[in-house]
C-alpha cells in the first residue's frame, strides 16, 4: 500500500504552519520555519479538523422545525435544550431564505440582526463576519455592531481626549524606541506573554520572548501593578504591585496628585499641548468634593500602602517614562477612567511623544503591540455601506434582544433598540464572549429564528434554531495576513471538507442567488478569482512602497512573501510634540483634552468631562463583599483562543478535573477548607460555575481568576434551577455598559464567593454533539 503525503501552507490567528496531509487526511502541523516562537496552539488543528464536535449536516432545532418552521408562531422557549434534525442543505437554505424574506417584508430589515461579533478566522476572503455583513448589505441590510469587546470602550474614549484610537489600537510606541529610551515602564495588567500567541489575522513572527530578553539586557525597570504575578515575563523580574482590581484609577490620581505636590509637573507641556488641567487640579487636590486624592485616600481604596503608593509615584520623577494598560482595565464597569487617567498622568510627567515614552495601551495584549510598523497592506471583501443601518454598540446584545424600543445611551447619542426577529451568527461565539450568560440565554428565547453558522458544536450553535456547518481554514483555500507581520500567506486548502460542511462565501453566495442578490454578493468571481484580486491589491500597493512582490502564481506555490523590514524607533504622538500647530490632535482643541467639553456635555454623572474615580457597583470595599468577598478576574486562556479549540488535548489537559481551573491564593484557600484539584462552586447572584481549584501564591489575596473560554454548559441544579458545570466565568459576569460613553463590556467588575462542591458532578458534555436525529 503507497500513502500519498503532501504538506500544504496554512494560518491562523495563532500563527502560521505547514499542515502534513497523508491520504487526504490531516496528520500533523509543523510550525513556520521562520517564527522564533511558534505557539503549541496549531497543534490542535489535527485534532480539531476531526473532532467529536465538528458539525457535520445542516441541522434544524426539532421545536423550531414544528413551529416557526411550519408558519406557526414562536413560543418563546425552547432553545439549547432540544434535539437537532440533520436536513438537506436545500431544506436548510430554503427555511433560511423563507425566513429572512418574512422578516424583510413584514418586519423590515431592522429586525435582522446580523452584527455577528467574533474573530472568525484568519483568511481575508472567508472572514466569516465580513461575509456576513456583505450578505446583509446586498439584502437591504440588518442592525449591526459597532466597536468590540476588546478594547471598545477606549475606542470611544480616546477620540475625545486623543483624536483618535492610536493608543490603543497601534500604531503605537515601538519596542525598539522603548528600550532604547525608556527607563520606567509602567504596566498596569502586566505585559503577559500568554496573550501574544495571538494575532487578529495571524501572524508568521512571534517576538514576544525577543523583546523581553532584549528588556531584560537593556536596563529598563518594570513594574507590574496586578493581582496576578503572571502577568509579566519571569525575565525581566518586574517588580510587582498586587492592587485591588478595579481601583487603578484611585492609583493614578494619587500619583497625579503627589507628581504635583512635589512640583513636578511639567507646565510647560501642560500649558502648550493640552486643554483643562486646571479642572483636573482642582479635582485632585478636592476643590469640588472635598476629597483630596492623596496617597492615604488611595490607599483604602487600592489596598496598597500609603508608602506604597508614595515610592510608586516618586519611581516616575525626572526618568523617562512609559505608562500602559493591558486592554483587560477598561473591560470593567468606569473602564474609560484608568485610560484617561494615565493619559493626563503622562502629560503631567510631560512624557507624550518623548521617544520611548508616553503613553499607550495593550503592550501585553497581542503579537504584535510594539513590533515595528510594517503596515502589511491587506484587505478581504469590502461592505457597502446601508444609509441608516442602526449599529448598537456590541456589547449590548442582550439587552437589544430583551429590550426593544427602550432607549440606548451610547457617547453623546440616543437610539431605541429595535424588535428583533432573527438572529444571524457567523464566525463569533456570544456564549462564549458576552457576561452574564443565563440571561444571554433567556434572551436568545426571545427571536423567532436564529441561524448559526459553525464548524463546531459551540454553546451558541447549540442555542441556535437552523445550524449551518461550515469548513475550517483548511478545508478551502485562502490569503491571510496583519498588518503587525512581515509576511503574506497563502493558505492552501489542505483536505476536502469534512461531512457536508461548505465555506461561509460559498454559504452566503447560495442565499444571495435564491434572494436574487447574487450579483451584489459574489460578483459572479470564484474563490480563486477574489484570492487573486487580493493578492493583486496588496502587489500595486506594496509597488508604491518601491517593493514588488512576484506574481500570485509564484507567491501561491511559494506559501509566503515577506515585505521589507521598516525603520524602527516610532514613538506616537511625536510629530505633535515637535510642531503642535503643524500637527494638531484630532480634538476639538487640537490639544491633550485633560478637559473635554464634548463629553462633560453629554451629562454623564458615571463618564464627567475629565478622569476621575467613581466606585464600581462591586469590587472589594463594596457593601457587596461582604457576601461575595473575593474578586474574580476572568482574562484570555493560555490554552485556547477565546472558546476554541475547548476540545483539543492541549485545552482539556490544563483542566482540573474536567474543568476550568480557577486559581485560588492559599490563604484564601486555607480560610475556606479548600484543597488543591477540590472541584468547587464560584456564585453570586447572577449564577453558579462549578470549576477545579488550583492554589497559588501568584495570584493576591482576596482575588480569583477563572480564565475565559470553558465551553458554556448549563445544566439542571436539580431544584428546578440551572448552574454552569465547566468553569465558565461569564455565568457569573456582569451584563452592564463600562459607562454610557463607551458602552464596552465590564466583566472584570465582578465579585463572588467559593465553596467545595460537595455533590458528585455531572460530566461534562458540551465537548460532543447535542442530541441529533438523522433525517427521516
Ligand atoms: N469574561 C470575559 N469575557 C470575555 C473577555 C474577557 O476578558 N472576560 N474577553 C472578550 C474579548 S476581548 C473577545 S475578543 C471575545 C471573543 O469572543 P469570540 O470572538 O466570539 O470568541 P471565539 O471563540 O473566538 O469565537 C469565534 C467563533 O468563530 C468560529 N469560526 C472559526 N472559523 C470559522 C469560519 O470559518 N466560519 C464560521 N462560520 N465560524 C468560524 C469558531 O469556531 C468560534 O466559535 O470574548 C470576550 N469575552
Ligand atoms: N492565549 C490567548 N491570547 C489572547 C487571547 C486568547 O483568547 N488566548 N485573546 C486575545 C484578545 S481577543 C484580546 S482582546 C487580548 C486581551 O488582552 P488583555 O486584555 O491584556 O488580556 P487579559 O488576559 O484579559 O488581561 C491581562 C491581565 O490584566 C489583569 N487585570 C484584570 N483586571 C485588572 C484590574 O482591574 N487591574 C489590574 N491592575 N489588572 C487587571 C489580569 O491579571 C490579566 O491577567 O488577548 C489576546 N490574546
Ligand atoms: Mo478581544
Amino acid at each position: 500500500m503507497t500513502t500519498t503525503s503532501r504538506q500544504f501552507q496554512s494560518l491562523a490567528h495563532w500563527g502560521a504552519f505547514t499542515a502534513h496531509v497523508e491520504d487526504g487526511r490531516l496528520v500533523g502541523v509543523s510550525p513556520f520555519a521562520e517564527d522564533p516562537q511558534p505557539s503549541p496552539l496549531i497543534e490542535a488543528w489535527p485534532e480539531m479538523v476531526y473532532a467529536e464536535n465538528r458539525i457535520l449536516k445542516p441541522s434544524i432545532r426539532r421545536g423550531w422545525l414544528e413551529t416557526v418552521g411550519r408558519g406557526l408562531p414562536h413560543p418563546g422557549f425552547g432553545r439549547g435544550d432540544d434535539t437537532f434534525v440533520e436536513v438537506s442543505w436545500d431544506e436548510a437554505l430554503g427555511h433560511v431564505t423563507r425566513e429572512l424574506e418574512r422578516v424583510r417584508t413584514q418586519h423590515g430589515n431592522a429586525s435582522i440582526f446580523g452584527g455577528s461579533y467574533g474573530w472568525s478566522s484568519a483568511g481575508r476572503l472567508h472572514h466569516a463576519r465580513t461575509l456576513i455583513h456583505r450578505f446583509m448589505a446586498a439584502i437591504g441590510g440588518c442592525t449591526g455592531q459597532v466597536t468590540n469587546y476588546s478594547y471598545g470602550a477606549a475606542m470611544r474614549l480616546l477620540p475625545h481626549v486623543l483624536g483618535d484610537m492610536a493608543a490603543v489600537a497601534g500604531p503605537v510606541t515601538d519596542w525598539p524606541a522603548i528600550l532604547e529610551h525608556c527607563e520606567r515602564f509602567v504596566a498596569i495588567g502586566g505585559i503577559a506573554g500568554k496573550n501574544w500567541q495571538i494575532q487578529s489575522g495571524g501572524a508568521g513572527l512571534h517576538p514576544y520572548g525577543e523583546f523581553m530578553k532584549q528588556a531584560a539586557a537593556s536596563g529598563v525597570s518594570f513594574v507590574n501593578v496586578s493581582p496576578l504575578k503572571t502577568d509579566t515575563a519571569h525575565v525581566i523580574e518586574a517588580e510587582w504591585i498586587q492592587i485591588r482590581p478595579g481601583t487603578d484609577m484611585a492609583l493614578i490620581l494619587a500619583t497625579a496628585w503627589l507628581v504635583h505636590a512635589r512640583g513636578k509637573t511639567d507646565m510647560d507641556f501642560v500649558n502648550r499641548y493640552c486643554v483643562g488641567f486646571d479642572r483636573f487640579l482642582a479635582y485632585l487636590q478636592g476643590a469640588d468634593d472635598g476629597v483630596v486624592k492623596d496617597p492615604a485616600w488611595a490607599s483604602a481604596i487600592t489596598g496598597l500602602s500609603a508608602e506604597a503608593i508614595t515610592e510608586f509615584a516618586e519611581s516616575l520623577f525626572d526618568r523617562r517614562v512609559m505608562l500602559t494598560a493591558a486592554w483587560s482595565l477598561q473591560r470593567a464597569e468606569h473602564g474609560e477612567q484608568p485610560y484617561w487617567g494615565l493619559v493626563a498622568l503622562a502629560a503631567m510627567l510631560g512624557q507624550i511623544g518623548l521617544p520611548g515614552g508616553g503613553v499607550a495601551f495593550g503592550y501585553g495584549s497581542m503579537n504584535g503591540m510594539g513590533s515595528p510598523l510594517y503596515e502589511l497592506p491587506i484587505s478581504g471583501l469590502a461592505v457597502p455601506k446601508v444609509p441608516g443601518e442602526l449599529k448598537i454598540p456590541v456589547a449590548r446584545i442582550t439587552d437589544l434582544l430583551l429590550r426593544p424600543g427602550e432607549p440606548c445611551e451610547f457617547d453623546g447619542k440616543v437610539f431605541p433598540y429595535p424588535d428583533t426577529k432573527l438572529v444571524y451568527w457567523a464566525g463569533g461565539n456570544p456564549f462564549h464572549h458576552h457576561q452574564d450568560l443565563f440571561r444571554l440565554r433567556e434572551a436568545f428565547q426571545r427571536p423567532d429564528t436564529i441561524v448559526v453558522h459553525e464548524p463546531w458544536w459551540t454553546a451558541t450553535a447549540r442555542h441556535a434554531d437552523i445550524v449551518l456547518p461550515a469548513t475550517t481554514p483548511l478545508e478551502r483555500n485562502d490569503i491571510g495576513g496583519s498588518s503587525r507581520d512581515p509576511y503574506l500567506f497563502a493558505m492552501h486548502k489542505a483536505i476536502e471538507p469534512v461531512g457536508e460542511a461548505r465555506g461561509d462565501f460559498e454559504i452566503f453566495g447560495a442565499l444571495a442567488d435564491r434572494m436574487g442578490a447574487g450579483e451584489a454578493f459574489h460578483e459572479n468571481r470564484s474563490e480563486f478569482e477574489w484570492l487573486r484580486i487580493i493578492y493583486d491589491r496588496f502587489s500595486e500597493a506594496m509597488s508604491k512602497r518601491n517593493f514588488n512582490p512576484p506574481d500570485f502564481d509564484t507567491f501561491w506555490e511559494a506559501g509566503h512573501v515577506r515585505i521589507p523590514d521598516p525603520a524602527t524607533g516610532f514613538t506616537l504622538y511625536k510629530d505633535f510634540r515637535q510642531d503642535p500647530v503643524a500637527h494638531p490632535l484630532k480634538t476639538p482643541s487640537g490639544k491633550v483634552e485633560i478637559f473635554s467639553e464634548a463629553v462633560a456635555a453629554f451629562g454623564y454623572e458615571e463618564c464627567p468631562g475629565l478622569p476621575v474615580w467613581r466606585a464600581p457597583s462591586e469590587w472589594l470595599g463594596s457593601e457587596l463583599a461582604t457576601r461575595y468577598p473575593l474578586h474574580m478576574i476572568s482574562n484570555q486562556p493560555e490554552d485556547k483562543l477565546h472558546g476554541q479549540m475547548d476540545a483539543s488535548r492541549h485545552s482539556r489537559n490544563n483542566k482540573v478535573r474536567e474543568r476550568a481551573g480557577l486559581i485560588m491564593n492559599p490563604a484564601d484557600a486555607a480560610a475556606r477548607g479548600l484543597a488543591e484539584g477540590d472541584i468547587v462552586r464560584v456564585f453570586n447572584d447572577r449564577g453558579v460555575s462549578l470549576a477545579g481549584l488550583r492554589i497559588s501564591e501568584k495570584i493576591m489575596p482576596g482575588v480569583v481568576c477563572l480564565p475565559t473560554g470553558a465551553t458554556f454548559d448549563p445544566i439542571s441544579d436539580g431544584k428546578g434551577g440551572m448552574i454552569e458545570n465547566h468553569g465558565n466565568p461569564n455565568a457569573l459576569t456582569k451584563d452592564i455598559g463600562t459607562s454610557r460613553l463607551g458602552q464596552g463590556p465590564s466583566a472584570q467588575t465582578c465579585l463572588v464567593e467559593v465553596v467545595r462542591h460537595e455533590t458528585d458532578a455531572a460530566p461534562i458534555s458540551v465537548l460532543t454533539q447535542p442530541p441529533i436525529e438523522a433525517a427521516a
